[in-house]
């Protein structure tokens, strides 16, 4: 790669004072980078309502012709229906293909020589599922009846199940668990739980060393929270994923410091795993970590480990010692004490 062109989408919400802190983190290691550049593109509640569109095709566009990756923020999706509104980030992630969304969840202990209680990695598939969002209403006999389309293919569920045994084969324990409901949803999740079984008998025997259990999602949760430990990499179809994955920041402290990646075979989008935050946005004391940490995971999937690297230990000496922490950890730091935080000991390993 000549040169490194970052798309902007910080979109709503908190999501505009944590993407300025991922933006740091990259310019703050750009000298093991190609020369880096940032486009700000919009997508949003706030752009539709200005402009009558949640993702106009200028960021689609912008995105696929002069983007390498991108960093997005997070949207304010309404809970009730709105004419015209579609949620962007639902929308990029099938345009762009990104079909595997890939969240660790990891907690750092305050004593370094302890390995942390948790140490997972949650691999959602991201492009179908209920998030095909083919929902209907209709009036039956008695009343209103609402339906939901739940799509789950082969050859989604294939593709999502073999980043999972790569993921897990790359790790010491190498466990990979694949979560479904196929006791009751034997045909959707049926198909899941098959097509991510095939993959190793397809792969000449690269996955043999990888161990394969399942879990249905419900005891899943369940045991996540009694047991964390017992985890290494988790695979399930876009809503369990999803669930599972804010359920599991749960055991590490707060949503703030999650991050994620959209990957395609083309693509990547780094993403915090939180959303656009209502109840503290405008305010100033939003985590940043898990944008920066979603910059690190993005760099690291595109290839540069090294100054990923550099910034996941600025992340963990930030959070271990725990004295420049936001309000959702216990601190009373602001956003841009954390990042200028983060920043100064990302610097100090040059
Ligand atoms: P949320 O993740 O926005 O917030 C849940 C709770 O966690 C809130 O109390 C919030 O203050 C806290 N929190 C989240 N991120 C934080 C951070 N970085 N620092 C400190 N505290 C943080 O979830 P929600 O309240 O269910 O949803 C709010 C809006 O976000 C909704 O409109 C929803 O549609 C949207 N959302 C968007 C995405 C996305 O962009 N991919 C994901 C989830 C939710
Ligand atoms: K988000
Ligand atoms: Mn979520």
């Amino acid at each position: 790669r000549k040169s490194l062109t970052v798309g902007l989408i910080p979109a709503d919400g908190i999501g505009r004072e944590v993407i300025p802190a991922a933006r740091d983190a990259i310019l703050a290691v750009q000298t093991e980078l190609p020369p880096v550049s940032f486009v700000d593109l919009l997508a949003g509640w706030d752009t539709f309502t200005r402009t009558g569109t949640a993702l106009p095709a200028e960021t689609v566009k912008t995105l696929k012709e002069e983007c390498d990756c991108a960093l997005f923020g997070s949207v304010s999706s309404p809970s009730r229906k709105v004419a015209g509104y579609s949620s962007p980030i639902v929308a990029l992630r099938k345009e762009l293909d990104l079909y595997a969304n890939i969240r660790p969840v990891r907690s750092v202990s305050a004593d370094p020589s302890k390995p942390p209680t948790t140490d997972l990695i949650v691999v959602r598939e991201n492009t179908e599922c209920l998030y095909v969002k083919d929902e209907k209403l209709t009036t039956g006999e008695h009343g209103k009846e609402a339906r939901a389309i739940r799509l789950i293919t082969e050859r989604a569920s294939t593709r999502i199940g073999r980043i999972a045994f790569e993921l897990a084969k790359a790790r010491p324990r190498k466990l990979l668990t694949i979560i479904h409901k196929s006791n009751v949803l034997s045909v959707t999740d049926g198909l899941f739980r098959e097509s991510v079984r095939a993959v190793p008998p397809a792969s000449n025997g690269a996955f043999d060393d990888v161990t394969i259990e399942e879990q249905l999602v419900d005891s899943a949760v369940y045991r996540l929270f009694r047991e964390p430990q017992i985890y290494d990499v988790m695979v399930a179809p876009n809503l369990y994923g999803d669930i599972i994955s804010d359920a599991a920041a749960a055991l590490v402290g707060s949503l703030g410091v999650i991050p994620s990646i959209n990957a395609g075979d083309n693509f990547v989008m780094g993403e915090p795993v939180h959303g656009s935050a209502p109840d503290i946005a405008g305010k100033g004391i939003a985590n940043p970590i898990a944008s920066i940490r979603s910059a690190a995971l993005m760099l690291r999937h595109l290839g540069y480990a090294s100054p990923a690297d550099k910034i996941d230990k600025a992340v963990n000496d930030t959070l271990a010692p725990g004295k420049v922490l936001t309000a959702d950890l216990g601190g009373s730091s602001s956003t841009q004490e954390v990042t200028g935080h983060v920043m100064k000991l990302i610097q100090a390993q040059y």
